[in-house]
């Protein structure tokens, strides 16, 4: 039987950017879900490993979107957009099993969302094409979830591939293949999952965006990808507010490093990206204020333990820091942000080492 696996992401730099027209450079990880759908007779079933219980919607079901379980709204939103847009949808029984954290901020909510939508345009023979399967899926998140996020998730779980980086533009929403292969040079990406309790997240997450497209209307600009770095000095001076001021440095030199952190990979200068991660994660946590203690703590303790570069990856307040470190010097680095996170009195850390992954595909089992 075939199932369709989508992978979660690691962003190695270009945070909230993506809604602001700007550039990302995420990379697909080796763990992600599988989705396998088989033919049902009496409406749609949706059984997750993870999860107890079986959620079930009667033949005549499609519209009616009560009483879902949250993790079950990702996988049944992708009928419910179809069924609205007039495509026959065939009763169906949908697996779902996913190896992805949730909470950590890789990415489990597009693995899930990615596979069920790979493998419902097989099944249906809906041919969406790439740039079709990336708005289905974006549409299960922003429209049938409501979780007003970006597309690099998306874009990262259905295009990534193995030993790149994604060099995303998301105005066009065009990608190229970037080499980032660590272990060439002798390094490695080390990740750190705080575990840390997400606090206020979505709410946070929301009043940024808002804030952005509020500087943006105010600057008279598109999207915040259209102040350039050379007009930043001149943008702030016009905004009175100083929220919206951090805001807007943030997104404009974030944008820049992304940019110069394409150039350097594609130079195979890997170890010159330590400080530009680094200075990603001081822009986060200095000027758009969406770091925690936690996460704080894993920087700078991976630092002190020699890092070429740190910062945290994803949406924000709580989850994963990565960090570009020495191939030798992996374990020391991990002892750091345990004895940092025990003297501070925090939970236990995760930690592992990532490489990049190829992009949704079928799997034959
Ligand atoms: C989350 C969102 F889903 C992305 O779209 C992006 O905005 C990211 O936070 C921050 O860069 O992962």
């Amino acid at each position: 039987m075939t199932s369709w696996f989508a992978p979660g992401r690691i962003n190695l730099i270009g945070e909230h950017t993506d809604y602001n027209d700007g550039f990302v450079l995420p990379m697909a990880l080796p763990m992600g879900c599988a989705t396998t759908l088989s033919p049902a007779t009496d409406g749609w079933s949706v059984v997750s490993v993870q999860e107890p219980g079986e959620v079930r919607v009667r033949r005549s079901g499609l519209s009616g979107r009560d009483d879902t379980p949250d993790w079950a709204t990702y996988v049944l939103g992708a009928l419910w957009l179809l069924h609205d847009d007039g495509v026959e949808v065939p009763p169906l029984r949908i697996e779902v099993d996913s190896d992805v954290p949730s909470g950590a901020g890789l990415s489990s909510s597009a693995a899930l969302v990615c596979s069920v939508v790979c493998a419902l345009d097989e099944r249906l023979g809906l041919d969406l094409g790439p740039a079709g399967l990336l708005a289905l899926s974006r549409r299960v998140e922003n429209d049938a979830v409501g979780a007003p996020t970006g597309g690099m998730d998306q874009l990262a779980s259905l295009r990534g591939e193995e030993g790149h980086a994604l060099f995303c533009d998301m105005r066009d929403l065009t990608s190229q293949s970037v080499p980032f292969d660590p272990g060439a040079s002798g390094l490695a990406l080390l990740v750190a999952d705080t575990r840390a309790p997400h606090r206020h997240a979505d709410g946070e997450y929301a009043a940024r965006r808002r804030g952005c497209e509020e500087a943006a209307r105010q600057l008279d600009v598109p999207a915040l990808r259209d102040v350039g770095a050379d007009d930043l000095d001149a943008a702030l001076a016009r905004l009175d507010d100083d929220e919206l001021r951090r805001y807007v440095r943030h997104v404009v030199t974030e944008d820049a490093r992304v940019l110069e952190a394409v150039d350097l990979l594609r130079d195979g200068r890997l170890a010159d990206l330590g400080p530009v991660l680094s200075a990603s994660h001081a822009s986060m946590r200095d000027d758009f204020r969406i770091t925690v203690p936690e996460v704080d703590t894993a920087v700078e303790a991976l630092l002190g333990a020699g890092a070429l570069g740190a910062r945290m990856t994803g949406g924000g307040f709580g989850g994963c820091v990565i960090a570009l470190v020495a191939e030798g010097e992996v374990d020391a680095a991990g002892d750091a942000v345990r004895g940092a996170f025990s003297d501070a009195g925090f939970g236990e850390p995760e930690l592992f080492t990532a490489s990049a992954a190829p992009g949704a595909h079928a799997v034959e089992g």
